[in-house]
């Protein structure tokens, strides 16, 4: 476990900021990984995958107990509250490395999503996961929804790591104008493997993790996994969060602020979610 001093906070703010992502090595400790690893591996044993989950691997949300008392939901197997996700939201040291890195009013869904890909199992085509395409949000120059995951074994291409191609959430790649939306029936339907959502791209780059790892990525960030091609199941747990308050720009911003934010009056809260990208991304 180690604590970030402000000179590596501020550089993973200008990561997540410039490319999309940052990565901050040992923030869950190794027994709580340990014991996350036996809790999902537990669930994923008797939980049946939809064959249009395959290329994510699995679909499992996990509530905190707050959040399902209030939502007043119905127990299936794939959807239930467990006291681990509000450790995993809660955690004492990914609060600390946030605050650092100055993610002001982060906020979390109060749900960690268990993604695991089985031995042997298929790429994740590219996708990005922003909702709100039809928002001055989509143009904002700092992340206001992320995700924070954790892989609970080490990840490298052959067991499947992650892909991104950095700076894809504020510029524009030929993937946002040829991909379906993601997790889309479209894009699960896919069945060849040569389709472009799972071809290689000069400007992706390989996201290896550590068992622990802290990864913050930008809902826009375009990315994908690797085939596994090992026997071993690789599962990482995955939690939203909104970050900033739209349209505020984050208290530390010094840069330019678009025209499009800084004259923004109505409220886009209650727009349906879009996920095609607009001339928002150019
Ligand atoms: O499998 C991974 O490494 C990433 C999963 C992901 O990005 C997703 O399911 O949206
Ligand atoms: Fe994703």
């Amino acid at each position: 476990m180690k604590k970030l001093n402000s000179v590596e906070a501020l550089d993973k703010r200008n990561e997540l900021v410039d490319y999309g992502f940052t990565v901050v090595p040992e923030v869950m400790p190794e027994s709580l990984v340990n014991q996350l690893r036996i809790w999902s591996d537990n669930i994923l044993n008797h939980v049946t995958i939809d064959r249009k989950i395959r290329y994510q691997g699995s679909d499992i949300f996990v509530y905190t107990e707050r959040l399902w008392t209030e939502a007043d939901r119905e127990v299936r197997p794939n959807h239930f509250p467990d006291p681990f996700a509000k450790k995993i939201v809660d955690l004492p040291l990914q609060k600390e490395v946030c605050s650092l890195i100055g993610l002001e009013c982060l906020t979390p869904d109060d749900v960690v999503i268990i993604l695991s890909k089985i031995g042997y199992g298929p790429p994740l085509y590219w996708h990005q996961d922003f909702m709100k395409w039809n928002s001055p949000e989509a143009a904002t120059p700092w992340p206001t929804r992320i995700f924070l995951s954790y892989y609970l074994t080490d990840t490298i291409r052959e067991n499947g790591c992650l892909r991104v191609i950095p700076g894809t959430h504020r510029k524009r790649h030929r993937l946002h104008d040829i991909l379906p939306d993601a997790h889309s029936a479209e894009i699960q339907e896919i069945d060849d493997l040569s389709h472009p959502a799972f071809a290689n791209y000069p400007d992706a780059v390989d996201v290896p993790m550590k068992a622990g790892d802290l990864l913050i990525a930008d809902a826009r960030l375009m990315h994908a996994a690797w085939p596994n091609q090992t026997s071993q199941r690789r599962t990482l747990l995955l939690a939203w969060h909104d970050v900033f308050s739209f349209p505020n720009p984050p208290s530390w911003w010094t840069k330019e602020i678009p025209e499009v934010i800084k004259n923004t009056g109505v409220s886009y809260e209650r727009l349906a979610r879009f996920r095609t990208p607009t001339s928002y991304i150019k």
